[in-house]
């Protein structure tokens, strides 16, 4: 795969020549490049932003730069549309950061990792210039993504943090791929709580099931864990979670979380404590 990332701060990138991204590059495995935004203005002062139309705080960043620096990543004319049946090579996919984004979730990911290209364009201060995303559809599949609800003061902490979890599921690059199946997120659901050695640490045990040597009671066990954990901390993935084939001792566990199964779908059961008399 290839990854091009524009951005304004290309030192801020840098922690992806490290850990597991770093050796993917390094096996030829991810060809990943960061460009500087300035590098593709013309004035002297490399001036990247102007002030918003139509008045507010802060600045917008200009289109033309953005113009120059993704036709250039992407090998497309600045000025001319698309040509006629150039669509011999599929369109990279644009990959806009922004808190106005979509949700970049693990099925974003395993979306984008099956890309032959992406291209990431980090905007600062209030944005980029609307109609960037308009030029851009042209040439690109445009998704504007989010990490979650909460602002950042740019793309580039957001791309960090995409490209790690797309480059992580790109074949040769987590050494066993049976990590990437038994992980949170992977099935809908948290991770169960995992322990090592020593099996008894500060007066604290790890749990007998786990030391018997029994892989059907630990599956079972951990499974439960899985369910407990995502019920207490994120009931709302439980919304989502397909219910509809689980074994009896599964529904019974759910029971015990004040979860019944109704149509396949897990349904909270009302909280009637302390609503007596
Ligand atoms: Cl992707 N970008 C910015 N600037 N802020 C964010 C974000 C992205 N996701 C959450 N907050």
């Amino acid at each position: 795969m290839r990854i091009d990332v524009v951005s304004i701060f290309p030192e801020y990138l840098a922690p992806l020549e490290l850990s597991l991204i770093g050796k993917a590059r390094q096996d030829g495995l991810l060809d990943l490049r960061v460009h500087d935004l300035r590098d593709f203005t013309t004035d002297r002062h490399r001036t990247v932003d102007d002030t918003p139309y139509g008045g507010g705080a802060g600045m917008v960043m200009k289109p033309e730069p953005w113009a120059q620096a993704l036709a250039a990543v992407a090998d497309v004319s600045a000025e001319q549309p698309a040509a006629a049946g150039s669509a011999v090579a599929p369109r990279p996919v644009l990959i806009v950061p922004s808190p106005a984004g979509e949700r970049f979730t693990q099925a974003a990911a395993q979306e984008l990792a099956e890309e032959d290209r992406l291209v990431f364009a980090c905007g600062r201060y209030e944005g980029i210039d609307e109609r960037v995303m308009e030029w851009a559809q042209e040439h690109f599949t445009v998704r504007p993504m989010s990490l979650g609800d909460y602002v950042l003061n740019g793309g580039e902490v957001a791309v960090l943090a995409m490209v790690e979890a797309v480059g992580r599921l790109l074949p040769g690059v987590v050494g066993n791929p049976e990590s990437l199946v038994e992980e949170s997120h992977s099935d809908g659901l948290l991770e169960y709580p995992v322990y090592t050695k020593p099996s008894s640490w500060r007066d604290r045990e790890v749990p007998a099931v786990l030391l018997s040597g029994n892989h059907g009671k630990i599956a079972q066990w951990r499974r439960h864990e899985q369910y407990r954990r995502t019920a207490e901390r994120r009931p709302d993935l439980l919304a989502e979670f397909d219910a509809g084939k689980l074994p009896r001792a599964d529904r019974t566990a759910f029971a015990d979380l004040g979860y019944d199964v109704v149509d396949g779908r897990l349904r909270r059961r009302p909280d009637t404590a302390g609503e007596q008399n």
